[in-house]
């Protein structure tokens, strides 16, 4: 048995106005619960330093670059890194990325339980616009505000595991969960800020967003036999709601622990990795099972194309 304890570190809202050490004070706050409950590891939600800015139209670059970081840890996190070495636990998180290049990622990172970064994630899917969109009933600009990932999705052995990591709309396609299954991904940490209603559909709401998001999650796990850990930024921030509904899925697809709030809240459960051995050795056996000479379409085209 290879376990991991897990903590899903969800978060309340951030404020456009709240600090970073605010924030990280939170963080830490959430990684004591964690301690005092065993885990191993914590995983918190996709850009967790800030609130979620790709909501604001901006177009001053000097307060674009307020949201992001510029190197990793910083002065204002290192207090969290220092904090998750001396309890010995492993953390992920999202944040925004400004390399020294200039170049804008939203970005994941986690550690070892020493504290030391083992791997980073870019965000491959950018959902929403690049220009001030007037029909929506609020802004989604993350294709203003990063490039797509140029790092692929990589898995790492960390803590004795094959780990992964995606970020919020990769979850909503399943190449992500395939491309990391087919490195022997078993556990697939990912963070979200999801609206809690669609700024182009005003009939679809909370009910249906978290449907969407723990279907797209327990499907991945199930298909690729991983642990999937999705933990959300959540809450009204500044009278924009994201949803809650932080999980904890294991290999046959079933959630063994969920967020009830949208508040500061921890998910624990114990994760045995080797539980991903059957799937992966059966059901999902690819070397056995698949037939990659009639998937060209998967690989070689972006849209869609009807036969005549
Ligand atoms: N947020 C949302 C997400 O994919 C979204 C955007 C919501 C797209 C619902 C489509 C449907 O969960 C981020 N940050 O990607």
């Amino acid at each position: 048995m290879r376990e991991i304890v897990i903590g899903g570190a969800q978060m309340g809202p951030i404020q456009k106005a709240d600090t970073r050490e605010a924030v990280v004070a939170r963080m830490i706050a959430l990684l004591e619960q964690a301690k005092g409950a065993g885990c191993d590891l914590v995983v918190y939600p996709e850009l967790c330093l800030t609130t979620f800015f790709p909501r604001w139209y901006m177009e001053d670059p000097r307060e674009v670059d307020t949201w992001f970081e510029r190197e990793m840890p910083n002065a204002a996190t290192r207090p969290l890194f220092e904090a998750a070495r001396q309890a010995g636990i492993a953390i992920s998180f999202g944040y925004a990325e400004l390399t020294p290049e200039g170049r804008r990622f939203n970005t994941s990172i986690f550690t070892d339980r020493e504290g030391a970064i083992v791997g980073k994630y870019r965000k491959v899917h950018l959902p929403g616009h690049s220009d001030y969109d007037s029909d929506r009933a609020f802004q989604h600009l993350e294709k203003r505000y990063f490039e797509p990932g140029d790092l692929g999705f990589p898995v790492w052995r960390n803590m004795g595991a094959l780990m992964g990591m995606c970020i919020c709309n990769d979850r909503r396609w399943p190449e992500v969960y395939r491309e990391m299954g087919l490195q022997g991904v078993e556990l697939l940490m990912l963070g979200y800020n999801t609206p809690s209603v669609n700024s182009q559909m005003a009939d679809e709401g909370p009910e249906k967003r978290l449907y969407h998001s723990e279907l797209t999650m327990t499907a991945g796990a199930y298909q690729n036999a991983t642990w999937v850990v999705g933990v959300a930024k959540a809450g009204s921030e500044d009278g924009h709601p994201l949803i809650g509904g932080s999980v904890i899925i294991d290999p046959n697809g079933y959630v063994v622990a969920r967020a009830g709030s949208e508040g500061d809240e921890l998910i624990v459960a114990a994760c045995d990795m080797d539980a991903c051995a059957f799937g992966k050795t059966t059901i999902f056996d690819f070397a056995r099972h698949r037939r990659i000479e009639h998937y060209q379409r998967i690989c070689s085209q972006t849209g869609v194309v009807t036969p005549d």
